[in-house]
């Protein structure tokens, strides 16, 4: 009698079990702009592998590359929508959606990449992260994008005056083309898809990226001249739904911020090889990368960016004063 009650008993229980984690079981579609080859689609590749062992399967992350999933603007859409569950974002694009996040795109705000990274993990970071979340873009680890720098087909660029005159692809984001608009040129936004085929047909005259981007779809194959303005130093998110994730137990969510973490070390790491292969490998493809001797020029001609800016936000003029004090 009493083993078929303690059996009986075990029965429900496993059943329960069953029905417990079928209910919470999830599957999650994650967007990823890069293809093979390039240092975040590896990192994704991870993160989707430490999601499931992690989480012990609960999590099952599936990885769209390339983009397929739409444009990086759309994509940021569907996460806050929750049609997708989580992307790589970089943050230049997020930035006319979450206020906060934009602190990022001005253009020289930060001194270099570890600069970005220790404001980041202080206060300016934990508003931009709330903000964030409380857009449905919860921000779970941080990639390192390097910096951006001009390049184009017609010569080296060494002064704000050498963009005047030029129609340069940049993300979606006013402050991009305000950027180029105040050294005189003309800041275009374009889908990351279509950059190729625009510099190729001369439907603009230049673009703006990091060196790995760069090498990895080819744009070095059409912009000979690549020069080291290094004016944006954005980072970039693993970003999921806030709801989705809030769904989650403690446990399940400390998995995934783990894996999330672990991919993003990974990334990093993988960033830095990357960068310095990508110089190699467009230099030896004929690129010619010059250095900028003094920038300050172009660090001048943002004065009135950040004027217009902070006019229009003034809210942001706090963030701004805390990333610049930050040591
Ligand atoms: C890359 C970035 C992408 C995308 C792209 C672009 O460096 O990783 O997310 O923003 O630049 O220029 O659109």
């Amino acid at each position: 009698m009493q083993i078929s009650v303690s059996k009986a008993l075990l029965g429900t229980a496993a059943a329960l079990s069953f029905v417990a984690s079928a209910a919470v079981a999830d599957d999650w579609r994650a967007w990823n702009i890069h293809s093979d080859g390039h240092p975040n689609t590896a990192a994704m590749d991870l993160f989707a592998e430490l999601v499931a062992e992690k989480t012990g399967g609960e999590v099952n992350v599936e990885v769209f590359h390339g983009g397929v999933l739409g444009t990086q603007p759309d994509a940021i859409e569907q996460v806050q929508l929750g049609a997708i569950d989580v992307g790589n974002f970089n943050l230049g694009p997020l930035g006319s959606i979450v206020n906060e996040a934009n602190l990022v795109s001005l253009p020289f705000i930060f001194r270099d990449v570890d600069h970005m990274f220790r404001v980041l993990d202080g206060p300016a970071g934990e508003q931009i992260s709330t903000a964030m979340g409380d857009a449905d873009l919860l921000p779970i680890a941080w990639f390192d994008a390097g910096a951006r720098s001009f390049y184009n087909n017609s010569g080296p660029i060494n002064t704000p005056d050498d963009v005047a005159g030029m129609k340069i692809r940049v993300m979606n984001n006013d402050l991009f083309t305000g950027m180029v608009n105040a050294m005189g040129g003309n800041g275009t936004p374009i889908a990351f898809s279509e950059v190729y085929q625009s510099l190729s047909t001369g439907v603009v005259d230049g673009a703006e990226n990091n060196l790995p981007s760069f090498q990895s779809v080819g744009h070095y194959e059409v912009a000979g001249f690549y020069s080291m303005s290094e004016h944006l130093i954005i980072p970039e998110c693993v970003c999921v739904n806030t709801a989705k994730f809030e769904a989650l137990s403690a446990d399940m969510q400390a998995a995934v911020v783990a894996a999330a973490e672990e991919a993003a070390a990974f990334q990093r790491e993988l960033w830095n090889e990357q960068t310095q292969a990508s110089r190699e490998a467009v230099e030896a493809a004929g690129v010619k990368i010059n250095q900028i001797a003094d920038k300050t020029p172009f660090q001048e001609a943002m004065v009135p960016v950040y004027e217009n800016y902070l006019a229009a936000n003034p809210d942001m003029a706090e963030l701004v004063a805390l990333a610049q004090a930050t040591e």
